[in-house]
C-alpha cells in the first residue's frame, strides 16, 4: 500500500518486516554505543534538542555536516554502511515504484534519532545537505503522529499523519524541502517485538552532496 501524501512524498505502511525492524534495532544499539554514544544537540540558542541521536557518514550538528564529531570528543563518525544504502535504494524503488528512479540513489548519511515519551521535534526544514536526492525516513517503535507542512512557512496548511512501527516515508521533489516535524508521540499498545525497550526510533537516510 503507497499513500501519496503530497508530490514526492510516499508514505508506505509497513514496509519493514518485523526480522528487519528487529535487525535495525540491533545495529542502532551498536552505533548508539561507539565512541563518546548517542547525544542530545545543542542548538545555536543553548537549548537542548529532546530527541537524542547518532550519525553515520557525516555527522550533524546544528546547522552543518563534519566527518568528525566536532560537538562530542572530535572522534570521526561512524562509517555508513553499504547494505543501509541497499535498503535505502529499496525504499525509494518501492515508495515511488519505479526501479530507475532509485538505481542512483546512494545515500551517504544516516541520521538515527531516539524519541522517549516526552520528546518532540518541532517544524523544520531538512536543509543542511547540498543534494536534492530524497530522504528516506524508517519508524520502529512507539507511534508518532507526524506534521507534514507546506514548502512556504511553519503555517498552515499542513497535514496529520501517524507513523508506525515498520512505515516508510520517502520525501522528495517538491516534497524535499516542506517543513516537517513530530509534535508528539502516541500511545504504544500492542506493539511487536522489536527490541525497542521504550521510545520510538527515527532512521534518515539521506544524500550530502558533501565531498
Ligand atoms: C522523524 N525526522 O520522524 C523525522 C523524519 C529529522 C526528522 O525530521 O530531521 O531527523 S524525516 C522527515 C522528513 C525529511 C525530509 C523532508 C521532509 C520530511 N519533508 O519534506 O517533509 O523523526
Ligand atoms: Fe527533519
Amino acid at each position: 500500500e503507497r499513500r501519496v501524501l503530497a508530490p514526492g512524498a510516499v508514505h508506505v505502511p509497513d514496509w519493514l518486516d518485523l526480522d528487519r525492524q528487529r535487525e535495525l534495532v540491533r545495529a542502532c544499539r551498536e552505533w548508539a554505543s561507539e565512541g563518546p554514544g548517542i547525544r542530545a544537540a545543542v542548538m545555536p540558542n543553548g537549548g537542548q534538542m529532546s530527541v537524542r541521536s547518532v550519525c553515520l557518514g557525516w555527522h550533524w550538528y546544528p546547522y552543518r555536516y563534519s566527518r568528525t564529531r566536532d560537538d562530542q570528543d572530535g572522534s570521526p563518525v561512524t562509517p555508513f554502511p553499504e547494505w543501509l544504502g541497499d535498503l535505502g535504494r529499496d525504499a525509494v524503488a518501492d515508495a515511488y515504484g519505479d526501479p530507475d528512479r532509485a538505481r542512483g540513489y546512494r545515500p551517504d548519511i544516516a541520521l538515527i534519532n531516539h524519541y522517549d515519551d516526552g520528546a518532540r521535534m518541532g517544524l523544520h526544514r531538512d536543509g543542511d545537505e547540498q543534494s536534492p536526492e530524497p530522504v528516506v525516513s524508517l519508524s520502529i517503535g512507539a507511534p508518532c503522529l507526524f506534521r507534514f507542512g507546506n514548502t512556504e512557512n511553519r503555517g498552515r496548511p499542513w497535514t496529520d499523519v501517524e507513523l508506525h512501527s515498520g512505515d516508510l516515508v520517502v520525501f522528495g521533489d517538491e516534497s524535499r524541502l516542506a517543513y516537517h516535524g513530530v509534535p508528539k508521540l502516541l500511545p504504544a499498545s500492542d506493539l511487536p517485538d522489536t527490541g525497542l525497550a521504550a521510545g520510538r526510533l527515527n532512521i534518515t537516510l539521506r544524500v550530502s552532496g558533501l565531498a
